[in-house]
C-alpha cells in the first residue's frame, strides 16, 4: 500500500469549531431568492432552506438506464453499500467513513462551468445537461493506488458528449475538472489547509474523447449519491481511482498542462 501523506501532524476534526453556523454563499443565494428578510440573520436561518441531498433528487425518473453490455466486467458487482460507505473523498475527511458528512453536500442548483479555449464559455445547470445527453449504465471497476477496488454500475454519459457540447477550439490540448470547494461547513476536509484545494485533475483531449472516459451521474440505477461524487463525477476505469474526480462544477479547456491534486502533493507516485 502507498502512502499518500504524512498524517501524524494533521488536526483531528474534532478540534476544529464546527461552522455549520454559518452561511455559506451558495446558501445566501438561494436564501436570497427565497427569503431576503430573514436572509440578514444568518444564524436563525433553518440549515434545511437549501436543498439536502436527502430531498428527492429531481433526476431520480432518469433512472434506471439501459445497460451498455459492451462495457461489463467478468467480475461480481460490489455491493451497494459497500460501494456508498467506503470511500475516498478528501473534502469531507481524509479517511474511508465519510459517507454521512457528504450528505451535506448541496447537489441542486449545480451549475457547470465550461470556459478556456471553447468558442463560447458558458454556465450550464445539471439538469438542463442532463436533457441533452444519452444516459447509459456501464459496469467499471476502479483501482486505488491504495489497493482497494469495485465494481461498480454506474449510469452516464460518454464524456465525448460534453467535449461536443463545449466545443473546445483546435488548440485545446487538455482539459482540466474542478470539484466544488465554496464551504468549510459543507465539506470540512477543506480545513486541512496544507491540501491544494479545489481538487483538480485533468485529461488529454484524446482521453477525454476516449469512449471509455465517462461521466457519472448515476450508480446502481439510482442518482449517484453525494458521497461518489454527485450530481456528476468521472470514471477513467484505464487509470487509478483518483482520476476519477468527484462533483464536478468546471471543465476547463486548456493548451497547458493542468496541475493535479495528487501530483501537487507526490509527484513520484501520481502521476498526470
Ligand atoms: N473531489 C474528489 N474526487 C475524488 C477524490 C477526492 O478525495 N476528492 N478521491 C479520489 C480517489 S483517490 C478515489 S479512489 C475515488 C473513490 O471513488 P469512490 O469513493 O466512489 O469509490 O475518488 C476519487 N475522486
Ligand atoms: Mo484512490
Amino acid at each position: 500500500m502507498l502512502i499518500k501523506v504524512k498524517r501524524g501532524w494533521e488536526l483531528p476534526e474534532s478540534a476544529v469549531t464546527p461552522e455549520d453556523i454559518y452561511l455559506n454563499r451558495r446558501q445566501i443565494v438561494k436564501a436570497l431568492g427565497i427569503a431576503p428578510a430573514i436572509a440578514a440573520t444568518a444564524s436563525v436561518l433553518p440549515t434545511g432552506m437549501a436543498m439536502a441531498a436527502t430531498d428527492p433528487d429531481p433526476s431520480a425518473g432518469l433512472y434506471p438506464v439501459p445497460r451498455n453490455e459492451k462495457y461489463t466486467v467478468d467480475r461480481a458487482l460490489t455491493e451497494e453499500k459497500e460501494a456508498t460507505t467506503y470511500n475516498n473523498f478528501y473534502e469531507f475527511g481524509s479517511h474511508k467513513q465519510i459517507s454521512r458528512a457528504a450528505q451535506r453536500l448541496e447537489t441542486r442548483p449545480w451549475n457547470i462551468v465550461i470556459d478556456g479555449m471553447v468558442e463560447k464559455e458558458f454556465e450550464i445547470g445539471i439538469d438542463d445537461l442532463l436533457k441533452q445527453v444519452q444516459l447509459e449504465e456501464r459496469v467499471y471497476r476502479h483501482r486505488c493506488v491504495e489497493a482497494w477496488a469495485m465494481t461498480v454500475p454506474w449510469s452516464g454519459f460518454p464524456m465525448k458528449q460534453l467535449v461536443d457540447l463545449a466545443r473546445p477550439t483546435s488548440g485545446a490540448k487538455y482539459v482540466m475538472m474542478q470539484t466544488i470547494a465554496e464551504s468549510k461547513a459543507e465539506m470540512p476536509g477543506l480545513r486541512q489547509f496544507w491540501y491544494p484545494w479545489p481538487y483538480q485533475e485533468g485529461l488529454t483531449m484524446e482521453e477525454a474523447n476516449n469512449d471509455l472516459a465517462f461521466l457519472v451521474t448515476g450508480m446502481y440505477g439510482k442518482p449517484v449519491r453525494p458521497q461518489n461524487g454527485a450530481p456528476i463525477r468521472l470514471a477513467v476505469p484505464w487509470k487509478y481511482g483518483f482520476k476519477s474526480i468527484k462533483s464536478v462544477i468546471r471543465f476547463s479547456f486548456t493548451d497547458q498542462k493542468p496541475k493535479t491534486f495528487w501530483e501537487s502533493l507526490q509527484d513520484k507516485e501520481y502521476g498526470f
